[in-house]
């Protein structure tokens, strides 16, 4: 535990989940604290009255001597260490943590933390679900998904579980942090305006391993070699999670179900027909959170009903159409980068029609290209990055006739319908953030599925090829 009396503790970024949460308990174990954010009071009212049970300082509209003037530095995960006022800080050599770091200091649960570019809510959410089954009472889900870890940490004991979803900003900024169980799901490209390099991005990702030690869990997809990479030096015991392979310890699939595998012992788990997620990349999602139930030693039956039962996410992959419709129409707004767009793609055998684009984060679209030469019949292009992914589709031989740039939602979902004939499917997968259009991706995915809505109403009620 970090000594936390009359210690002088700056929070930057006063957000309303992690600065907030972070403001209450550091002053809550008696830290005299200052939080700061660049925005100014106006742009922050409602976060400084959450506050206002709480002995805190306030400096607003900018990062200055106020904020330098501590001890310890609490930073939220949206705000990049790259910013001026960190040079300050580490010519001063203040320490600087995460929240999740500060959560880890005051919590005895055992930790499952679930990093990877893609698909970590999903798999966290999972894992929460079963565990919920197994453990009654015993478990909290936060992180990354939106409760931050020191508002659900604080007080837990070492029969209690903790299953945290952790981001590459959270990672960056750990000493100690050290999950019993951690789960490296898959790296690909994402998030280059905040880490600069992607090796910045790998690098802060795998420090998911670097305070695990011989009497910990770290399971890793070993379909990736990104992955594989960064466990290289890992001292945790290493399960492996593969789809493609039979693996020697961990979790495969074989003979259409996950099966797992230790030095004398194989038994199936749980059948792929009873997973309810769509796509690929979601049977692996499935193996990582069964995998991580098997060694935290949750019962077989837990594990199939926390599966079976599991209710998907908004805008990930969410199914808008009825089964009885002879279309198929998917949002899947939350796909923000290319990879997430070409495991959507990869999820359907039918003749799809793909609405995508967005903000422009300098991604590279020559796969997602590729991937939508083989598979798209018609693609709808939006956003920033609409004329930057035109011209990769047109490099990888996609036909121009059927690429279609429009300006918004309505116009993109308009010409998406008159597509649209039984069989066909389409799906709003981006591969983009929502940014440059949305305040969020949820926002995005509600205009897609209102769209819909409202002009099938138009259209005097019944589906476009129903
Ligand atoms: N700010 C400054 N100075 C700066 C930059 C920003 O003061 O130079 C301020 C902003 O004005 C803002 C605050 O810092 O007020 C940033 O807050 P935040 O973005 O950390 O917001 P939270 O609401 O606390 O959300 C964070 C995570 N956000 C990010 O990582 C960007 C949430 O993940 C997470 O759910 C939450 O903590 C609880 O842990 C969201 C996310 O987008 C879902 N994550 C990324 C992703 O999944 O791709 C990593």
């Amino acid at each position: 535990m970090i000594e936390l009396r009359n210690k002088r503790v700056a929070v930057i970024g006063l957000s309303k989940r992690t600065g907030v949460a972070s403001a209450r308990m550091l002053s809550r174990f008696g830290a005299r604290v200052v939080v700061s954010d660049r925005k100014g009071p106006e742009e922050l009212k409602e976060e400084i009255a959450m506050l206002a049970d709480c002995n805190v300082e306030f400096e607003l509209g900018g990062h200055g001597d106020k904020s330098l003037n501590n001890e310890l530095i609490v930073v939220s995960p949206g705000v990049p260490l790259t910013i001026p006022f960190f040079k300050e800080v580490r010519k001063l050599g203040i320490p600087v943590i995460s929240e999740i770091e500060l959560a880890y200091h005051f919590t005895e649960a055992k930790i499952i933390a679930i990093t990877g570019t893609n698909g970590k809510t999903t798999t966290t959410s999972l894992i929460g679900n079963i565990l919920q089954l197994a453990f009654p009472q015993r478990v909290k889900v936060a992180g990354n998904i939106g409760t931050p870890m020191i508002q659900e940490a604080v007080g837990l004991t070492k029969d209690d579980w903790l299953v945290v979803e952790v981001s590459s900003f959270q990672l960056e900024t750990i000493g100690d942090f050290r999950p019993h169980i951690s789960l490296y799901l898959n790296f690909t490209p994402d998030h280059l305006d905040r880490h600069l390099t992607l090796h910045n991005y790998w690098l802060a990702k795998k420090r998911i391993f670097s305070n695990q030690r011989g009497d910990d869990y770290a399971l890793i997809n070993i379909d990736d070699p990104a992955v594989v990479k960064a466990a290289s030096d890992c001292q945790a015991r290493l399960y492996s999670v593969s789809l493609l392979d039979q693996v020697e310890q961990g979790i495969f699939s074989k003979k259409g179900y996950l099966t797992w595998r230790e030095p004398g012992r194989e038994e199936r788990v749980l059948s792929l027909a009873d997973i309810p997620l769509m796509g690929s990349h979601n049977q692996q999602n499935v193996a990582f959170a069964v995998a991580a139930a098997v060694l935290s030693g949750a019962n077989y039956p837990a594990i199939e009903r926390g599966i079976k039962e599991f209710t998907p996410f908004p805008h990930r992959m969410e199914r808008l159409t009825k089964p009885e419709e002879q279309v198929l129409i998917i949002d899947d707004s939350k796909a923000t980068n290319p990879d997430a767009a070409i495991n959507a793609l990869n999820s359907f055998q039918q003749p799809m029609i793909l609405i995508a684009g967005g903000q422009d984060r300098d991604a590279d679209f020559t796969e997602l290209a590729q991937v939508i030469k083989q598979r798209v019949v018609h693609l709808i292009l939006l956003g920033e990055t609409r004329e930057k992914i035109k011209r990769q589709v047109l490099k990888a031989g996609f036909a121009n006739i059927n690429i279609h740039i429009v300006e918004n939602m309505q116009e993109g979902v308009s010409i998406a319908l008159k597509h649209l004939v039984p069989g066909y499917c389409l799906l709003l997968s981006p591969g983009c953030p929502s940014w440059d259009m949305y305040s969020s991706y949820q926002e995005r995915g509600r205009d897609f599925r209102n769209t819909i809505v409202k002009i099938r109403r138009d259209l005097g009620g019944g589906p476009p090829g129903s």
